[in-house]
């Protein structure tokens, strides 16, 4: 038996890709809402009366994530499958805009605070530990189109006010915090990831077009006295609560291409830039190769002595990651992981990828690797709190899906994970991603679906809602069933 006893198997969501409700019980727009597909231009347009940016909605778009698959008002049906499955924990995000809509209230909405009362409650009734993300792809548009977003120093006070509010409210309830979500991908998606914007227009009329590197340190920087600040809140107001940091780290799965010293440099380079967050938020400290890329470039962002006393101060309790894919470097610079796993450089060495249209490389190995280097540097708890495959799936003619290739996907990667088990890693739990049909995060679609849980929702807006098990369903009751002893 590899997997401990209180292993914490489950699923994870987030607000803006199930909830709906977008404007309901006083919500206001957040990043997501003016969005389809975090990877896609936000739809703002620069007014010039108001010298601000404002949403641009396009006609012919579908926004998916303002309906959701309604789960704001199904959460009990949608909670009760996830009991059948026997979940240990299941882990979704607070909209930080239903707690505070427009992000720079002095009070916050009464509404919002209480949804999420009934929702954790809910959770644990059915035995599962609600594990929550403070932020997932939701920051308040006002904070951006207003303030900048985190390039603007004031965005701390705006959300050490939310999370007191929350840690106060749910002290007691929930045992397991992350701060930001895959907040390592603000350099690539700095609108929806990073929750910045230029509040400058620029000449070519789009959002962040000229957003610089040094502006991304600065914004980085911010949020890393927030991640501080917010551990130290979330220790003090509940001692016995444990609070991580979340990044997106299938890119640390970076493989060199070839033994060319430049490729195997090249491929620690790349993983870097995941490094760096995790040594800031796990060491405390800023390493010497960002330094360096400061000094070079003259991007140094401004901070005083007593921002690195907090850094350095107060440090997370876990890491949590998300896997899905590998990577290859190469030193002509192609690398799988940024073109979406279809173009770049592919790796022989893998059985394959996920079917058309994403194809991300499948490399269950990969997961192992990304446990082994975090448990020999940090060596901290981890907690693997997104894992999964999206698959184009409909009901055939008796309305089953049988979805052998999702359960071959986790059963490989359980299986990496109990080797990192056995290799020592402090592995908490493994939360799959999207065990019911959401809107994707990348793509803004409802097509790619991870459930065990299928939803009927398509990309056009169309469906009944109607929920169904997939196969996968009963294979993962009994993966949880055993504790991981029947794959
Ligand atoms: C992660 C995000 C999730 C999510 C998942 C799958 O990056 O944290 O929000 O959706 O990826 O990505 P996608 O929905 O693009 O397939």
């Amino acid at each position: 038996m590899s997997f401990p006893k209180n292993f914490l198997w489950g699923g994870a969501v987030a607000a803006n890709q199930l909830e709906g409700a977008y404007l309901e019980d006083d919500k206001q727009l957040n990043v997501t809402d003016v969005m389809v597909g975090i990877i896609s231009n936000p739809d703002l347009k620069y007014d010039e009366k108001t010298n601000k940016w404002i949403p641009d909605f396009k006609e012919d778009k579908v926004y998916l994530s303002h309906d959701g698959i309604d789960f704001y008002h199904r959460y009990k049906e949608d909670l009760a499958y996830m009991a059948q499955m026997g979940f240990k924990a299941f882990r979704t995000s607070i909209s930080w805009g239903r707690i505070f809509p427009n992000g720079d209230e002095l009070e916050p909405n009464e509404a919002g605070l209480q949804f999420y009362d009934d929702l954790f409650d809910e959770m644990i009734r059915l035995g599962m530990e609600p594990v929550i993300t403070l932020s997932h792809y939701e920051t308040p548009l006002h904070l951006l189109t207003e303030y900048g977003g985190w390039l603007n120093e004031k965005l701390i006070e705006y959300w050490m006010n939310y999370v007191e509010v929350v840690f106060n409210r749910y002290k007691g309830k929930v045992k397991y915090w992350m701060t930001f979500n895959e907040i390592n991908n603000i350099f690539r998606m700095p609108f929806a990831a990073g929750g910045v914007l230029k509040t400058t227009p620029n000449e070519k009329g789009i959002p962040n077009a000229d957003l610089t590197d040094a502006e991304l340190y600065q914004a980085t920087h911010y949020i890393f006295v927030a991640n501080a600040k917010t551990v130290e809140l979330c220790h003090e107001i509940d001692p016995e609560a444990k609070i991580g940091c979340m990044l997106s780290l299938s890119s640390m799965a970076t493989y060199p291409y070839s033994c060319n010293p430049d490729d195997v440099f090249g491929a620690l380079q790349f993983q870097r830039k995941q490094k760096l967050f995790l040594d800031v938020m796990c060491k405390g400290y800023y390493p010497g190769y960002v330094k360096r890329i400061w000094n070079e470039q003259n991007c140094t962002p401004v901070m005083n002595e007593e921002d690195l006393e907090i850094i350095k101060n107060n440090t997370v309790d876990y890491i949590a990651f998300s896997y899905y894919r590998s990577a290859v470097y190469k030193s002509d610079g192609s690398i799988t992981v940024d073109t979406g796993g279809a173009a770049g450089v592919e790796n022989p060495y893998l059985e394959g990828t996920s079917p058309e249209p994403w194809r991300w490389p499948i490399d269950p190995k990969g997961i192992r690797y990304v446990c082994n280097i975090l448990t020999d540097e940090y060596n901290l708890p981890l907690f693997i709190v997104e894992n999964g495959i999206g698959l184009d799936e409909n009901l055939d003619s008796e309305g089953k899906i049988h979805d052998d290739f999702r359960k071959k996907y986790v059963k490989d990667h359980l299986v990496q994970i109990e080797e990192a088990i056995k290799d020592g890693c402090d592995v908490m739990g493994y939360l799959y991603w999207g065990p019911i049909d959401v809107v994707s995060a990348g793509t803004g679609e409802m097509r790619k679906r991870y459930g065990f849980v299928y939803v009927d929702r398509f990309n056009d807006g169309t469906g009944t809602l109607e929920r169904r098990k997939k196969d996968s369903f009963e294979w993962f009751k009994n993966v949880i069933e055993t504790n991981g002893e029947e794959l």
